[in-house]
């Protein structure tokens, strides 16, 4: 069967499946074509707090990234790409909705235990893929929340990511460092000893755990701040976890644990159209390389995370050459937000920094409003088919769901994003002309070569990870064609620039959200 007859088949076979369930898009059978007559995979590779100045392409810090480097030397390099917001959860809430997360009040970082906060009948990605007649996976972090509360870890946990678009997950709940520590394969937790139980709780713990507040003497890695409850490979995470022994993972063989799976996913549906979401953990805390990339770097766990990563993605990607799909395949890479160094665990991040520029030119990192909380690496690669360039196109990744939906003749639904296909396979230069940006609830605007930055309460600098997160009791306004190190306040010196862009932010945002308290670390 030729692959058009076999997408029209699958698009007419999900279609008809997705209907009946009352939970379709609107589909229609030509949607399983695109113009050239045949759709590519799509692959999202999707880093945790990597930072601009992290890849080696972008020309900053002291790190190799070789095999990401690869990708933006032979794709799209785009040095204006945000993720919508500086923390995950929203992030990755807009990556996969296309829509701001500041419109959504459960979209902040989740615990282990939180709801999923994406509705069912939401377009995603992955949904619209679907309908397009895409079979979707999802290897990886999760963290948009599972179930509907109280979640039994004994049983299928539903509705998760199989329930949003997904037609096959592997995933870590919620982060590296929160509790459940233990993968979940479409919905069921791997390797679960019905015999011993797993349970969770997020304020109390079980009698007579260890903690990593009480048992410092059972940690391997010691917590600076948070990260001080239920001790998991000698690691102290966040949230209390009780049985589930087995069950648990190895932190260590995560990086390969994802990747295999991602070479399974691609192995299995390499004769179907598929989209992977390939979410890593890297280089998220606790950092946990490998021991074979233990040293690597010289600059400590984190650097040796990114080395790892790097290298992970190298192997990825050799396996779609391998399997004659490189040339068939659309592969997105970014972070969901900027980078940070101390976040929670004693690490040498600090300490063996060296010469090494995590967020490059820009000003703040994680958690923050400042550029380096969003502004992050970002590359589009599809060999014989993206041009080899460094776009300035001013993108988000909330503008991926409408561009692939474009792409793939499907439906985007209602979305905050931009259709801008053309940009990122790197035939145009157009971006959007303006984007809110959120970090912890705050948020600002970036138009044009602008970024105004509202006025917040709350300290300038947050103590525990050391960043400045763009909280000042006056209007911030920054040029950044002309400093996009936001060195110099010019809301003094262009009250007219100022008022334009409030009246702008104003306009989509309303003016309430300058009540909005920032997050607090500890
Ligand atoms: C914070 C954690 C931090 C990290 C972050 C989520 C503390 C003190 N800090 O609350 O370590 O887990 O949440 O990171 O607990 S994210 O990239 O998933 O958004
Ligand atoms: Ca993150």
């Amino acid at each position: 069967m030729n692959i058009v007859v076999r997408t029209l088949l699958f698009g007419l076979f999900f279609g008809l499946t997705l209907v009946s369930c009352g939970t379709a898009p609107d589909t229609d059978i030509t949607a399983a074509t695109s113009a050239s007559g045949t759709n590519p995979n799509i692959v999202f590779i999707y880093l945790d707090d990597l930072g601009y100045g992290d890849v080696s392409a972008y020309g900053a810090g002291t790190l190799q990234t070789p095999n990401i480097d690869a990708l933006a030397e032979g794709g799209v390099r785009f040095t204006n790409g945000y993720a919508s917001s500086a923390t995950c959860t929203p992030s990755r809430y807009a990556l996969l909705t296309g829509v701001y997360p500041w419109r959504n009040s459960d979209a902040k970082i989740l615990p282990g235990t939180a709801p999923l906060i994406i509705d069912t009948n939401q377009t995603t990605v992955a949904g619209m893929l679907r309908g397009a007649g895409y079979h979707t996976g999802v290897v990886g972090k999760w963290h948009l929340g599972l179930g509907t509360g109280n979640v039994n870890w004994n049983e299928h946990v539903s509705p998760g990511p199989n329930e949003i678009g997904f037609d096959y997950s592997y995933i870590m709940a919620a982060t590296q460092d929160r509790v459940p520590t233990v993968y979940l394969e479409n919905g069921m937790v791997e390797g679960l000893d019905p015999d011993d139980p797993i349970e969770i709780d997020y304020q109390n713990n079980f009698p007579g755990q260890p903690t990593g507040k009480d048992n410092p003497e059972l940690t391997t890695m010691k917590w600076h701040h948070g990260h001080n409850n239920t001790i998991v490979n000698g690691i102290p995470r966040i949230g209390y976890m009780k049985g589930g022994e087995r069950a648990k993972w190895s932190d260590v063989d995560m990086a390969d644990h994802f990747l295999e799976r991602a070479q399974q996913y691609v192995r299995e549906h390499k004769d179907e159209t598929f989209f992977l979401y390939y979410a890593m953990q890297q280089p998220h805390v606790p950092r946990t390389p490998h021991p074979r990339f233990v040293g690597k770097s010289g600059m400590g766990p984190r650097g040796d995370a990114i080395v790892e990563a790097d290298w992970a993605i190298g192997e990825f990607v050799q396996t779609l050459r391998e399997e004659g799909l490189l040339e068939n395949t659309l592969i997105v890479l970014s972070s969901d937000n900027g980078p940070v160094l101390n976040d929670g665990y004693y690490d040498d991040a600090v300490e063996k920094l060296g010469d090494h520029t995590p967020a490059g030119p820009l000003r703040g990192g994680k958690y923050s409003l400042y550029e380096a909380g969003t502004r992050v690496p970002f590359i589009t690669y599809w060999q014989g088919h993206t041009q080899s360039k460094v776009s300035d196109a001013l993108v988000s990744q909330l503008d991926l769901l409408p561009s692939l939906a474009e792409l793939v003749g499907g439906d985007a639904g209602a979305t905050d994003g931009r259709e801008l296909l053309a940009t990122f396979l790197g035939e145009s230069d157009q971006g959007r002309e303006e984007l809110v940006l959120e970090a912890t609830s705050r948020t600002a605007l970036r138009s044009g070569d602008w970024l105004m930055i509202p006025p917040y309460k709350g300290k300038p600098v947050n103590a525990y990870v050391n960043i400045e997160v763009g909280n000042d009791p006056n209007y911030q306004l920054y040029n950044l064609a002309d400093d996009v190190g936001q060195t110099q306040n010019l809301a003094g010196e262009n009250p007219d620039k100022l008022a334009e862009l409030v009246k702008a932010y104003e306009k989509i945002r309303g003016t309430e959200n300058a009540k909005t308290e920032p997050l607090k670390l500890e």
